[in-house]
């Protein structure tokens, strides 16, 4: 497939928490950086916009076991673990989307709460391509509404890993979004333009 105006490439939580060594680790979590850089060349190389969202929590959030919730600490807004991976290159006119950003309310979706959408209908966008962390959670989520707000939705499948609280969370995570209208996609799929 080409990619063509009208098109954008939502990077989902791609930070430091979400990998191996981090608070709330993704097994596998830093194999999606190499995949999802060659995505961003292949967007930012062609003039097309780039987002990546971040989970943005307060150090008392609602999701901290601390707090009552279910997950460990994770994403404290300021902390090392809340930076982007290291080695993630993002363009510098990516566009930053931070959610969950008050101790009350969590948010999955970089949609919940956020301006994306509008952003997204302003530059013009049309079809939207999901990568990143997690498959089960944040990314499942995502492209959910992504969906719901009427984008056409590519999962890069090749991009994205799961917590995997049940084993097979991911793969029934990639068959609700299929089920939901996304297609899952791979890098070979797009044309080596550029
Ligand atoms: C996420 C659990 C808690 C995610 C965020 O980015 O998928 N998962 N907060
Ligand atoms: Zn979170």
């Amino acid at each position: 497939m080409r990619l063509k105006s009208g098109d954008a490439l939502i990077v989902v939580d791609v930070q430091r928490d979400f990998l191996p060594d981090g608070g709330l680790a993704v097994p596998d979590g830093d194999a999606v950086v190499p995949v999802l850089n060659e995505y961003l060349r292949r967007f930012h190389s062609a003039g097309l916009p780039t987002i990546a969202t971040r989970d943005w929590h307060p150090a008392d959030h609602c999701s901290f076991v601390a707090q009552g919730g279910t997950w460990p600490a994770h994403c404290v807004q300021d902390s090392p673990g809340a930076q982007f991976a290291e080695a993630l290159r993002l363009p510098d006119d990516a566009l930053l989307v931070s959610k969950a950003t008050t101790s009350d309310a969590d948010a999955y979706s970089g949609f919940d709460g956020t301006d994306l959408a509008s952003r997204l209908r302003n530059a013009k966008v049309k079809r939207v391509f999901i990568g990143g962390l997690a498959t089960d959670y944040c990314v499942l989520a995502t492209v959910r509404d992504a969906i719901l707000a009427d984008f056409e939705v590519f999962v890069l499948r090749d991009a994205v890993r799961a917590v995997n609280v049940e084993r097979g969370d991911g793969d029934k995570a990639l068959e609700k979004m299929r089920a939901l209208g996304a297609s899952l996609i791979e890098l070979h799929a797009l044309d080596a333009a550029a």
